[in-house]
């Protein structure tokens, strides 16, 4: 038995509380090396006086390249969970596994309390269970300047006439907050039902991530007034809102910056920014700054989240933002920069005011520390969807692809994973439909892949328009109001992709997820109590047999073929 493949820690994510006296273990092991695992576990409180140990079968759940995971969903009517497991591998050998490690599978070392995992006592607030709302929501991402401009009146000076290229760094269009408003009815016809705006407080660039005041709305943007109309009228249709705060860094010019700059070490706002030097600036020799900022550019300022006066400031922006406007949810830009400290903080505080608030924080790469333990519920997904984009590219194998997705599935805990952000393309990244050279069959693939797996799907937009764009600005084109027949019959797929997907969100947020390879056809398997939901993409270069059940959403599928490039979703 590979016993270094043998991992289980209690109060990690290999343990997840789903609700009261419920919880999920789970156990990795080395991938093809063992043949059956038994949970053996009790109440220690009552096995101690006598009550026998439980036995059951854990199920196989998913793997990775390298690894087998396990897992078993239990109910403990006392809340309290003593535990180990029995492990036997392919050749027959049997190892017991538990807090000091591996053991001989003796009866009487099972008697050993010692051997035992322990939950001592399961609290469900520890869960930190995501609001209910998240799973069942199909974002739509906004960079308000290029949206749509509803009113010429707030235009910047020298705005580019609408969707004229190429879009630069400095550019402007006008969108604005109207925009968005005027669109309300769009929207809510696709289908999608959470609205992610880029930032839109005041700043002096097109997209807003230098906020010179969190309180205002950035005037070419509009007013409070159309804000607390575009969230009322997003609300009366059943869309939910989420603003993104930028706390990492202010622009250079907020007034708290440009006071460091004026008034030097004497500024009352001295100390709420990384500074190692006075006065604040380049070092005329090095000409290395001494002060830090986001990224290596002086533009933005690092933020002091330790000092309680910038802890208070930023508390007050969030919570203004709730009380005073109704926002569901916040995206926190570069969250992965900032201390986990003040995170805690702020997201006690913010869920002080709105217990079902959606708290989203920035971060590319695995993130554990950042979900729960009183901080996000979940973060922006991107390692679970940029592989999406390869597969559909043959830039992935069928079975690293799996693996990979595999992978990510198993950092979170189901519940956070139902709420993760996953989003293939934004506002940071080249455009889907550009990164899958404009093949828009891809593309409603890549889609459909996306609106299969668990988590919060998020469309960016004019993705349902075929709106493309490289590397940023580039990604940042304006949308695309005028679509041809093409794009309309795209617009169509989404809007039909869309509400197959909230029809289906709650078998689809289950964590009953299988693949099957077949040459190069890739099924993905949803069951749920109640039926079994199945995508099958055909990356081959040949047609094969369509799937004995009709399809309920196709492309490619040709008097019972499924053809090369096409897929197929059906359920049982
Ligand atoms: C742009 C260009 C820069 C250029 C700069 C100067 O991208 O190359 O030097 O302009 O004009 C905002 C704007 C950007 C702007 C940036 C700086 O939207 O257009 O940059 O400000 O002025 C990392 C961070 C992640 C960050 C991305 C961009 O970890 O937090 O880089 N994302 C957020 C927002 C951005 C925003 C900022 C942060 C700053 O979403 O829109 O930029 O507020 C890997 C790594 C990631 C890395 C990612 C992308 O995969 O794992 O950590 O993200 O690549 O680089
Ligand atoms: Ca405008």
């Amino acid at each position: 038995m590979l016993l270094a493949g043998i991992l289980h820690r209690p109060e990690s994510e290999d343990t997840a509380i789903l609700a009261d006296h419920c919880v999920t273990i789970r156990l990795k092991t080395a991938l093809d090396d063992v043949a059956k695992i038994e949970m053996i576990y009790a109440d220690m409180y009552l096995w101690q006086e006598g009550t026998p140990m439980q036995t059951t079968e854990m199920h196989r759940g998913l793997a990775t390249q390298s690894n087998q995971y396990w897992t078993l969903a239990v109910t403990i009517p006392t809340n309290r969970l003593i535990y180990g497991f029995r492990i036997t591998d392919k050749s027959g050998q049997t190892i017991g596994y538990g807090d000091d490690g591996f053991f001989d599978d003796q009866a009487t070392n099972w008697a050993v309390a010692g051997h035992y995992f322990h939950l001592p006592y399961l609290h469900v607030s520890d869960a930190e269970l995501p609001p209910e709302w998240v799973k069942n929501t199909v974002w739509y991402q906004i960079f308000p300047e290029r949206f749509a401009n509803g009113d010429v009146t707030n235009d910047p000076a020298n705005v580019t006439a609408w969707g004229q290229g190429p879009v630069r760094r400095e550019s402007f269009y006008g969108g604005d907050l109207k925009g968005v408003i005027d669109h309300l009815d769009d929207l809510a016809d696709l289908g999608i039902n959470g609205l992610y705006l880029c930032p839109i407080f005041t700043s002096p660039s097109n997209h807003k991530y230098d906020t010179i005041d969190h309180f205002e709305i950035d005037p070419h943007f509009g007013t409070k007034a159309d804000f607390q109309a575009l969230v009322d009228g997003a609300h009366e249709r059943g869309i939910k809102v989420m603003l993104d705060a930028v706390f990492n860094h202010f622009g250079e010019q907020s007034p708290q910056w440009q006071d460091v700059i004026k008034n030097g070490q004497q500024s009352r706002f001295a100390d709420w920014f990384h500074i190692h030097g006075w006065p604040v600036g380049r070092d005329p020799q090095t000409h290395q700054l001494n002060y830090e900022t986001f990224a290596t550019g002086a533009a933005m300022p690092k933020v002091n989240t330790q000092n309680p006066a910038v802890q208070d400031y930023l508390i007050s922006v969030t919570k203004y933002w709730v009380e005073q406007f109704g926002i569901d949810a916040w995206r926190f830009d570069v969250a992965d920069e900032v201390d986990h400290g003040f995170w805690r903080k702020l997201c006690g505080a913010l869920r002080a005011v709105k217990p079902d608030i959606y708290l989203l924080g920035e971060a590319w790469h695995s993130s554990q520390a950042l979900v729960n333990n009183g901080q996000f519920n979940a973060v922006m997904n991107y390692p679970l969807t940029q592989p999406i984009p390869a597969l559909f590219n043959h830039e992935l194998s069928l079975k690293e692809y799996v693996g990979k997705t595999n992978l990510q599935l198993t950092q979170y805990r189901l519940p956070n994973q139902q709420a993760m952000f996953n989003a293939i393309d934004t506002h940071d990244t080249p455009r889907l439909l550009t990164t899958l050279n404009g093949d828009v069959t891809k593309l409603q693939a890549a889609l459909t892949l996306l609106m299969l797996l668990p988590g919060s799907p998020c469309l960016y937009y004019g993705t349902e328009v075929g709106v493309a764009g490289g590397a940023d600005p580039d990604n940042r084109r304006c949308m695309n109001w005028q679509p041809n027949a093409d794009e309309l019959a795209l617009k169509a797929f989404v809007k039909q992709l869309v509400g197959f997907r909230r029809a289906h969100a709650s078998a689809l947020a289950s964590d009953e997820l299988s693949w099957k390879i077949e040459g190069q056809c890739l099924t993905l398997n949803r069951q749920s109590a109640t039926q079994l939901i199945s995508g099958r993409f055909n990356l081959g270069t040949t047609a094969v047999a369509a799937s004995a059940t009709p399809a309920v959403l196709s492309v490619g599928v040709h008097e019972h073929q499924l053809l090369a490039g096409g897929f197929e979703v059906s359920i049982n």
